[in-house]
């Protein structure tokens, strides 16, 4: 077995996102695409310089490999672990048959204090030969690279003219054990174990059993996605769950057609059984690599924004957080439910821009212990990645230790801080030219728009969010165009940093109701006066041709 060197072609485009890098599979699976992307984050992480002297950084090193399950997965895994061979890794520390979750990934590379993780799924995004895929790398530190790194390894990609690889033959990843690959060593593991363990450090596992002895009744839609594993082994294995319990438990190479994204649309089989006379007490959903959650109650389903603020809320009601937490942070675009308990319970609250790997710095350096975003993302300093499975477990036992049911929960959050209407509209697959047009529009109009009023409201700050990360001093510019009113209203506009079509525009907005009395109207009608706002500034519909969005959550 040899190390070769091929030489390859600069690929466009290989800039990672909000997320990673994800493209179609069909793009991954272009000759060299992966390899390139791959030699570039090693030559980045060995410290190659533009006179290309060799680091040494990976040398002797674990890094940890797994993915999502979806289609090319186990490809991709070969091939990664050829070229991780050929670049000085030591070991591979890699889940079962190429799966791990997100999370999982997130607790291996803290729990066996690995160098850094490569972690293959695009998420959220549909799977299959004409879904998508996707490749993020993790740091030590368990969460996902900051921009510095990324832009780095982009740059990277467009000047690489060679790959190293080894001509090994595949290894079996399918048995757990250790092997070896032209030197280095790959270990498969339990992809379960390590993130199991980190969940029994946090929770009163005797607590959850016994509600289900007594029978408190769970649905889990792991969506046909990598969540099923974990979600099975906690829940039906650990904690005593009758069989059945998780449903679309098996990870399918293509999610078995369904979208695995937890919102009300794409899990609609689980809003309809919450919905049944004999609804079970609690649901849940998660994504395509388990790392988001939607929570829902008989009948009744719980924004993530305000999900986040009832579990900084009754965090003392779960052992891992009963010391109370630092801080907590969420993303720009999330509401400030969560801003309300933080004051009230005089901890700091921190506005990021949107994707977690902006939260790292935050938890790394103690400043926070929670963290969540309006995209069905929550998270804590447990691990460096937002959790699905956890935030099922936490509300769990938020159920157990008060008695009181999910919907009753929200609503006496609502009386007591007041409500923050919230929506999210998606317009997604939009020529990239329209999207963009329209933003750099709206920039234009930031001057204009400061100080305007709309029927009853005035614009009391209109600017391109930037954020100056308060550990490293990093800025982030241009991370979404807000409109605040003088009532705390906001309107949000971005453009998604996940997608592989077109481009994705995503309005958010929020309005704050104190008045207990008008906290129960239909969301989009309690938002509908903000919805027009948007729509009379940013004249989506005339720019895009479509009447409504895709997606409203
Ligand atoms: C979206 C969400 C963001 C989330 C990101 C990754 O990003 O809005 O909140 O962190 O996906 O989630 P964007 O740029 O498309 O808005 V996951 O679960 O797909 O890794
Ligand atoms: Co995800």
């Amino acid at each position: 077995m040899a190390i070769n060197t091929l030489s390859t072609q600069v690929f466009a485009g290989q800039r990672p996102g909000t997320s990673g890098l994800r493209k179609k599979v069909t793009v991954f699976m272009q000759p060299m695409y992966l390899e390139n992307f791959v030699q570039a984050l090693f030559d980045v992480l060995n410290g190659v310089s533009a006179d290309a002297q060799v680091g040494t950084a990976l040398h002797g090193q674990t890094l940890v490999v797994g993915g999502d399950g979806r289609y090319h997965n186990r490809a991709a895994v070969q091939t990664i672990l050829k070229l991780a061979a050929a670049n000085g890794v030591q070991r591979v520390l890699l889940g079962q048959g190429g799966i791990l979750s997100t999370p999982a990934v997130s607790a291996v590379i803290r729990g066996r204090q690995a160098f850094g993780g490569i972690v293959l799924s695009a998420s959220h995004n549909p799977g299959g030969p004409d879904g998508d895929f996707g490749i993020k790398y993790n740091a030590s530190n368990g969460g996902p690279a900051n921009e510095a790194l990324t832009e780095a390894v982009y740059a990277r990609t467009q000047v690489l003219a060679q790959v190293r690889i080894s001509d090994a033959p595949d290894v079996d990843i399918n048995v757990q054990g250790t092997c070896g690959l032209d030197g280095m060593q790959v270990e498969v593991i339990d992809p379960v174990a390590d993130y199991a363990a980190v969940m029994h450090s946090l929770f009163d596992f005797d607590m959850l059993r016994g509600m289900f002895k007594a029978g408190f009744r769970v649905r889990v839609d792991a969506m046909n996605a990598v969540g099923g594993p974990y979600a099975k082994a906690i829940l039906e294995g650990e904690l005593g769950a009758p069989a059945g319990t998780v449903v679309n438990a098996v990870p399918l190479e293509d999610f078995g057609g369904l979208h695995p994204d937890p919102n009300p649309v794409n899990a609609e089989d689980l809003i309809a059984h919450m919905a049944r006379e004999d609804a079970p007490n609690f649901g849940a959903a998660l994504d395509g690599d388990a790392d988001r959650n939607m929570v829902v109650g008989r009948n009744f389903v719980v924004s993530p924004s305000d999900s986040l603020a009832l579990m900084t809320a009754h965090a003392k009601l779960v052992p891992g957080y009963s010391q109370g937490l630092l801080g907590v942070a969420r993303s720009m675009p999330t509401s400030a439910a969560v801003d309300r308990v933080a004051k009230a319970l005089g901890i700091d609250c921190y506005e990021t821009p949107t994707g977690w790997k902006f939260f790292g710095n935050l938890l790394d350096a103690g400043r926070v212990t929670l963290c969540g975003e309006e995209s069905y993302g929550t998270g804590s300093s447990h691990v460096r990645e937002k959790d699905g499975l956890w935030a099922v477990l936490f509300w769990l036992s938020l159920q157990g230790v008060s008695g009181r049911s999910v919907q009753s929960l929200v609503t006496d959050h609502w009386r007591t801080y007041g409500r923050n209407y919230y929506s999210r509209h998606d317009y997604e697959a939009i020529p990239t030219a329209v999207a963009d047009a329209l933003m750099l529009d709206l920039r234009a109009q930031l001057p204009q728009l400061q100080g305007r009023s709309f029927d009853a409201r005035t614009v009391v700050l209109a600017d391109d969010f930037s954020y100056t990360d308060p550990v490293d001093g990093l800025v982030s510019a241009k991370q979404g165009i807000r409109l605040v009113f003088d009532d705390g209203a906001r309107v949000i506009f971005r453009l998604s940093g996940t997608g592989t079509e077109g481009a994705t525009l995503r309005i958010y907005f929020e309005n704050y109701e104190a008045d207990t009395a008008h906290q129960d109207s239909p969301v989009q009608e309690a938002l509908a006066d903000l919805i027009a706002i948007a729509e009379q500034v940013a004249g989506v519909r005339a720019r895009t041709g479509m009447a409504a969005p895709t997606v409203a959550t």
